[in-house]
């Protein structure tokens, strides 16, 4: 294996989301779930809410410079819909698509290219009220808010998401309630509203596609999960890969997770085969989405990465009939503020496993570390289990990429620290920490290391830590 060399054309750096970080519901932007989420007591740890957040409408120069200063050479950005189109559909709200515009000139600028998500999870309030995801129509509303800001921007911008982990937005939104709207639909509903997501990402494509200026680079940004073999062993190996596509009953971790939905094939195998898995098929009978004519052919517009969002997974072995079965966590297992365990080789056998099937070049659409980072007494941020998960995550991928692995990009999550939806503010995920009381933005020592990781193309990642 020779040492990695990521190429001039690899895309480094961070991601943010509109709804994280903006603040101000001023400017014409229309309400989203999440406003409406956010006021309903309970529903967010310690009663935040995104208000004000980060104040990156205001302060979006400040925001880019140090962008700049931490070496990026892009930046995943994300577009607000109700910002743009208030009420989801129709008019629109100039003022918020000229904050874009501006927002794309500065990163030029800067020498940062904007890889733009169209929704990030700050669905239309508006929309919602007129059935959201359970309505058909939801595809073609996606599909006409994207030709509104792909004809505005596209000139500038090359690359897309359409969307970013429709898992989450349906999972966590509309089935186990936790995040906005806060639903907790049956499975038949909750699969035709997945089913309508998936169509309005294939709408959103050929929108893209149809509307661009220049020619587009277009994906988009799942999540799922990602199973890690035990040891070396082929055994271990083809287990592992079984448990991130497998749908039936027996996949230990698409039974143990609360939402099924986390294997990646109910999503992926229809945006890239063209089909559904025939074991989640039969797994969810009568519960199956209706399938209309042309809806799969919508759904497999082709694309040109897989947006691939990873933090984390599970170590599987071969049971004794070569079955997948999950290895515990030995007591202590190294874990995120969040609780999540610190697991590097996910962005090996992640990539691996996802281009294995899919064939899809792939961009690491997030990857970082909820920390209570706080600024030490000499005003710097030494948040040093940052640096060492950036270090060795980015070394499992360059060991990936060193055997001949197809990717394209990283964009650490998060850009800067912000609204964890509803966990509110009491973790960090940034490379830039953002004192929420006044606003100031310093980089973290992370963010040095990131830094020095990109200016040397990621040679010095290599070999990999061991496990
Ligand atoms: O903050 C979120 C982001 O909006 C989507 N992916 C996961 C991140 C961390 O939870």
């Amino acid at each position: 294996m020779s040492s990695p060399d990521f190429g001039s054309d690899f895309a480094w750096g961070a991601a943010s989301s509109p709804y994280q970080i903006e603040g101000g519901g001023t400017g014409g932007r229309g309400e989203s779930v999440w406003d409406e989420f956010c006021r309903q007591p309970g529903r967010v740890f310690g009663g935040h809410n995104a208000a004000t957040t980060c104040e990156h409408l205001s302060r979006y120069k400040e925001d880019v410079a140090i962008y700049r200063e931490a070496g990026w050479n892009a930046y995943r950005l994300g577009i607000s819909w109700p910002r743009v189109m208030p009420g989801g559909t129709g008019a629109v709200n100039a003022e918020g698509l000229d904050f874009y515009d501006r927002l794309v000139d500065e990163l030029l600028a800067a020498g940062i290219r904007p890889w733009v998500t169209l929704f990030h999870w700050d669905y239309p309030l508006a929309l919602y009220q007129r059935g959201g995801w359970l309505n058909r129509d939801s595809a073609s509303w996606m599909a006409d808010y994207a030709a509104v800001v792909v004809s505005r921007l596209s000139d500038r911008v090359r690359h897309w998401f359409t969307m970013n982990e429709p898992q989450c937005f349906i999972g966590l939104g509309h089935f186990r309630g936790v995040h906005a709207p806060g639903d907790k639909l049956g499975l038949r509903q909750v699969l035709r509203a997945a089913h309508n997501t998936l169509r309005a990402h294939g709408e959103t494509v050929r929108a893209i596609r149809a509307n661009s200026d220049g020619p587009g680079i277009v994906g988009w940004a799942p999540s799922g999960v990602v199973a890690m073999p035990a040891s070396d062993s082929a055994e271990d190996i083809a287990a592992a890969e079984t448990a991130c596509f497998d749908m039936s009953a027996g996949n230990p971790l698409g039974r143990n997770e609360p939402n099924p939905l986390w294997v990646n094939s109910w999503w992926s195998d229809p945006v890239y085969l063209g089909r559904y898995p025939e074991d989640g098929w039969l797994r969810f009978g009568d519960a199956v989405p209706e399938i209309e004519q042309g809806d799969m052919e919508t759904i497999s517009q082709p694309v040109d990465f897989y947006g691939a969002i990873i933090y984390t997974g599970s170590i599987v072995r071969a049971g004794a009939d070569g079955a997948p079965e999950v290895v515990p966590l030995t007591p202590g297992f190294p874990a995120s503020s969040l609780g999540w365990p610190i697991l590097p080789e996910s962005l090996y056998w992640g990539p691996e496993f996802l281009f294995r099937r899919y064939k899809s070049p792939i961009v690491i659409g997030e990857n970082g570390l909820a920390w209570n980072d706080w600024v030490a007494l000499d005003g710097s941020i030494p948040d040093a289990m940052r640096s060492d998960f950036l270090r060795r995550y980015l070394s499992a991928l360059a060991r990936w990429k060193s055997g001949g692995g197809d990717v394209r990009g990283y964009f650490h999550w998060a850009a800067m620290d912000n609204f964890e939806w509803h966990e509110g503010y009491k973790d960090r995920f940034g490379l830039v920490h953002v004192d929420f009381v006044t606003g100031q933005r310093t980089l973290k020592s992370s963010a040095l290391v990131f830094r020095d990781i990109i200016r040397e193309g990621g040679r010095s990642l290599f070999p990999a830590p061991p496990r």
